[in-house]
């Protein structure tokens, strides 16, 4: 069974989350282990400060490198497999699903969320966790850079997604990295906007030839990055 740890000061970001959707009915069926872990708990002055301000001066404060790596290591110590330490921060390498897809190979990733300026540089040099960030903006900390990455993890793994076959051809998977194509349902007609009528003469070879070059034009249009390299 897959299983993430996540260290944060803020477990409750998590909650419904984790209890809806996909996410509730795999840890639900023991498909997913997912344990939450309030690093507050390792603080260890008497105000449960787990944060101090900068050397040196500045804005902001630091996690603490005494409270943040004892937290690692008591939970590493929690499971046999010691598993992949994922560090969120904006610092990091820009996360894509090629990285998902690496990230759902292993069996049990901690993900470690931080808050204010960041964590004390030794944390980095002394637990060397994989850095990574989910794109260029700010956030006020990791704990939802950490759910993007659970929920596009998660649903690469084979016990998760019931369906085998419906993730497999996602824009994003491996081999197939262009935009999807457009898509109708009921009613036929709304507001005068009608459904190409195409998609309902029933000839799927003709269906298929339209939506991959409505595929082609959707990519081409408003991703063209996405075509570099593809045989169009
Ligand atoms: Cl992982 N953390 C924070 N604080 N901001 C971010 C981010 C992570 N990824 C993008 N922006």
């Amino acid at each position: 069974m897959f299983r993430f740890d996540v260290l944060t000061l803020f477990p409750a970001i998590f909650d419904g989350f984790l209890s809806e959707s996909i996410l509730k009915s795999a840890i639900a069926l023991e498909k997913l282990h997912v344990q939450l872990h309030d690093m507050r708990g390792w603080a260890n002055d008497k105000h449960s400060r787990m944060d101090d301000r900068p050397f040196g001066g500045g804005p902001g404060m630091v996690l603490k490198v005494d409270c943040v790596v004892p937290c690692v290591d008591a939970v590493r110590a929690m499971d046999a497999n010691s598993g992949k330490l994922i560090m969120l921060s904006p610092q990091g390498r820009k996360f894509d699903q090629k990285l998902a897809e690496q990230f759902a190979s292993e069996e049990r990733l901690i993900l470690l969320c931080g808050r204010y300026e960041g964590f004390d540089e030794r944390v980095v040099e002394l637990l060397e966790p994989e850095e990574v960030s989910i794109g260029d903006y700010v956030l006020n900390g990791g704990e939802v850079a950490a759910m993007v990455l659970m929920e596009s993890v998660m649903r690469l793994l084979p016990e998760v997604l019931g369906d085998g076959d419906s993730n497999r051809f996602d824009s994003f998977s491996s081999g197939n990295r262009l935009l999807d194509c457009v898509q109708y349902t009921r009613p036929r007609e709304f507001r005068g906007l009608i459904v190409p009528e195409i998609l309902l003469n029933g000839n799927h070879a003709e269906i298929t030839r339209w939506r991959m070059e409505n595929i082609l034009q959707r990519t081409k249009s408003r991703r063209p990055d996405l075509l570099d390299g593809v045989d169009q």
